[in-house]
């Protein structure tokens, strides 16, 4: 793995339904985000924060809340990534709402079309974030940046990574899911979205759902994780503005985090949707941060 990381903040919450998650970067650097990291050998370069757009709350235009000022940031995330990916280095996205995935993704999707890289996208949350305007019950857009990649959603969204669809729906994989909107479900079936959903996780267990999210990835592969905090379960990850009960436990996440490392493919990595306003004493931001640690490879025990 590329043991050179960029820290890139995008303090907003654009297009979430609460506010707070603009708060998430200097959150997850308060939990020690990087001396963790350097703790592990790693090169880091906090980059600091994007700037962009107040939130003007208002409601949604055409089934989209605050499009104008979601494109500005995503367009400055895009920017940010892709530099620093062709720089040579990991980003490290600290969001921020989920809308950001479309402007970090779009870039690494971007940057793989230049190397020649096959993208695998692992999407873990308890949304599968497939609304479309005329899906969505809400007209927020972090519940619509999956739609976006694949090239459903407004075009100033979907064209700013040069090349719609950004990505094909066969590249991704989504684990923890546990709330899908009527419509939004349709379409996910529609388009054959990967999913590992909850009950699979009950039945099959984490390790059975890992194994396949991760199957086929090979040396050509370029690994993104899109980890949204509301993939947890609210008792260890209070601090998000869209818990749902019922997620992976500490462990169960831990597992995840430490089969993904084993891969040694991550080439990129967002975190998104940590709330400080509606967390405790920044232990969401600690526990985020403890497993982002395993996603680079911390383990109880020496491994071959
Ligand atoms: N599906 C709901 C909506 O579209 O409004 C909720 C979306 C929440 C999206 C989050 C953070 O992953
Ligand atoms: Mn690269
Ligand atoms: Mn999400
Ligand atoms: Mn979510």
């Amino acid at each position: 793995m590329n043991h050179k990381i960029s820290l890139i903040g995008a303090p907003t919450d654009i297009g979430a339904g609460s506010r707070g998650a603009s708060m998430g970067p200097e959150a997850l650097r308060v939990a020690n985000i990087t001396s963790v990291l350097q703790s592990h050998g790693l090169e880091v370069l906090d980059k600091g924060n994007l700037s962009g757009p107040s939130n003007p709350w208002q409601p949604p235009v055409n089934g989209y809340r605050h499009l104008p000022e979601v494109t500005a940031w995503n367009r400055s995330l895009h920017d940010a990534v892709y530099a620093e990916l062709q720089d040579g280095r990991l980003p490290i996205v600290l969001g921020g709402d989920h809308c950001l995935g479309i402007g970090s993704i779009s870039a690494v999707a971007r940057h793989c079309r230049d190397t020649g890289k096959k993208l695998r996208v692992l999407w873990l949350d308890a949304h599968a974030d497939f609304n479309t305007n005329t899906l969505t019950p809400s007209g927020n857009i972090h519940g619509m940046p999956v739609a976006c990649l694949c090239g459903f959603g407004p075009l100033e969204l979907i064209e700013i990574g040069g090349q719609v669809p950004a990505i094909s729906p066969k590249w991704v994989r989504q684990i923890g899911i546990r709330s899908v909107d009527e419509g939004e479900k349709r379409f996910v079936h529609e388009q054959d979205l990967e999913v590992f959903d909850m009950r699979y996780i009950d039945e099959m267990g984490m390790r059975a759902a890992m194994e396949l999210a991760l199957a086929l990835i090979d040396s050509n592969t370029h690994l993104h994780v899109s980890f949204d905090v509301d993939f947890l379960d609210p008792d260890i990850a209070p601090g998000v503005g869209t818990t749902v009960r019922g997620g992976p436990t500490y462990r169960e996440a831990q597992l995840c985090m430490e089969m993904i490392a084993d891969t040694g493919r991550m080439a990129s990595l967002d975190v998104f949707e940590l709330n400080p306003a509606l967390d405790e004493r920044n232990r969401t931001a600690e526990v985020a941060v403890d497993l982002i640690e395993s996603l680079f490879g911390k383990s109880t025990l020496m491994r071959k």
